[in-house]
C-alpha cells in the first residue's frame, strides 16, 4: 500500500498512525504542496492523505483509512469508538490557536512539501487569504503561547492517561489529539505539563510519527 501526504498535515497525521501502531508496512509518499495533478488523477479533488489499497484503488478521508486498516489489516482491531469527550471540546477550543502558531512555521521548517519556492507560496497564498498574513501571525507568538501553555495545563487535568486520551485503550480522540499536538510540536517553547508531555512522546513512539521538535521554531 502507498500513503500520500504532506508532513505537516494533521490529517495525514491520523493516517499515519495507525500503520505504525499495528505495524502495517506502508510506502510514504511526500508530494509537493503545490502539485494538484497528483491527488486530483487519483480522487477527484486535491486533497491528503489519499491511500493506494493492495488492489490500486484509493480512498481519501483520514479517519475511514484508520478505520479500513484497523478493520482489515493485523490482529484485532484497536480502535474504539467513544462519543462526547470533552477532549473534542478543547481540541475545538484550541484549534485556532495551534493551527495559527504552526501554519507560519511550517513552510520554514524544512518539510518535504515545502521543498520549492512555488510550493510555498501555493500554501502561503492559500491560507493568508482567510488566516490573516503569516508574518502578522508571527509576530502575535506570544501572546498565543500564552493562550496554549493555559490551555495544555487545562488539557493535563482532563487527559485519562500518560497513554490514552479519554479511556483505557484507543480511540477515535487519540488520533484527533495526537495529531493536534503533534502539529503543535513545530513550535518552540511551549510549556508541557507532565502528563501532556509523555503522552505526546508515548503516542509519536506507539505511532511512529516522529514530533517536529528536531525543527521547531
Ligand atoms: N476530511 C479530510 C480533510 C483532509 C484535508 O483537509 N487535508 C488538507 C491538508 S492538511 C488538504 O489536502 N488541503 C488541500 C490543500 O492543502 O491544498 C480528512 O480527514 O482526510
Amino acid at each position: 500500500m502507498k500513503l500520500y501526504i504532506y508532513d505537516h498535515c494533521p490529517y495525514c497525521v491520523k493516517a499515519r498512525m495507525i500503520f505504525g501502531i499495528k505495524n502495517i508496512p506502508v510506502e510514504i509518499i511526500i508530494l509537493q504542496n503545490d502539485d494538484e495533478t497528483t491527488p486530483i488523477s487519483m480522487i477527484g479533488k486535491k486533497m491528503v492523505p489519499i491511500l493506494q489499497k493492495e488492489d490500486g484503488t484509493f480512498m481519501p478521508e483520514s479517519m475511514d483509512i484508520v478505520h479500513y486498516i484497523d478493520q482489515n489489516y493485523g490482529k484485532a482491531p484497536v480502535v474504539k469508538k467513544i462519543n462526547n469527550s470533552n477532549i473534542e471540546e478543547w481540541l475545538t477550543k484550541t484549534k485556532t490557536t495551534i493551527f495559527t502558531l504552526a501554519k507560519c512555521r511550517w513552510i520554514k521548517a524544512n518539510l518535504k512539501e515545502f521543498e520549492t519556492e512555488e510550493a510555498i507560496n501555493y500554501f502561503t497564498r492559500k491560507k493568508e487569504n482567510y488566516e490573516g498574513e503569516f508574518y502578522n501571525n508571527m509576530l502575535k507568538t506570544s501572546e498565543y503561547i500564552k493562550q496554549i501553555n493555559k490551555d495544555l495545563k487545562e488539557l493535563n487535568s482532563i487527559l485519562y492517561s500518560e497513554k490514552n486520551a479519554v479511556s483505557s485503550g484507543l480511540s477515535d480522540y487519540d488520533f484527533h489529539l495526537f495529531a493536534s499536538l503533534r502539529a503543535l510540536s513545530v513550535v518552540k517553547e511551549i510549556d508541557y505539563p507532565v502528563k501532556v508531555a509523555k503522552y505526546t512522546e508515548n503516542m509519536s513512539k506507539k505511532s511512529k510519527v516522529p514530533l517536529h521538535t528536531g525543527v521547531s521554531i
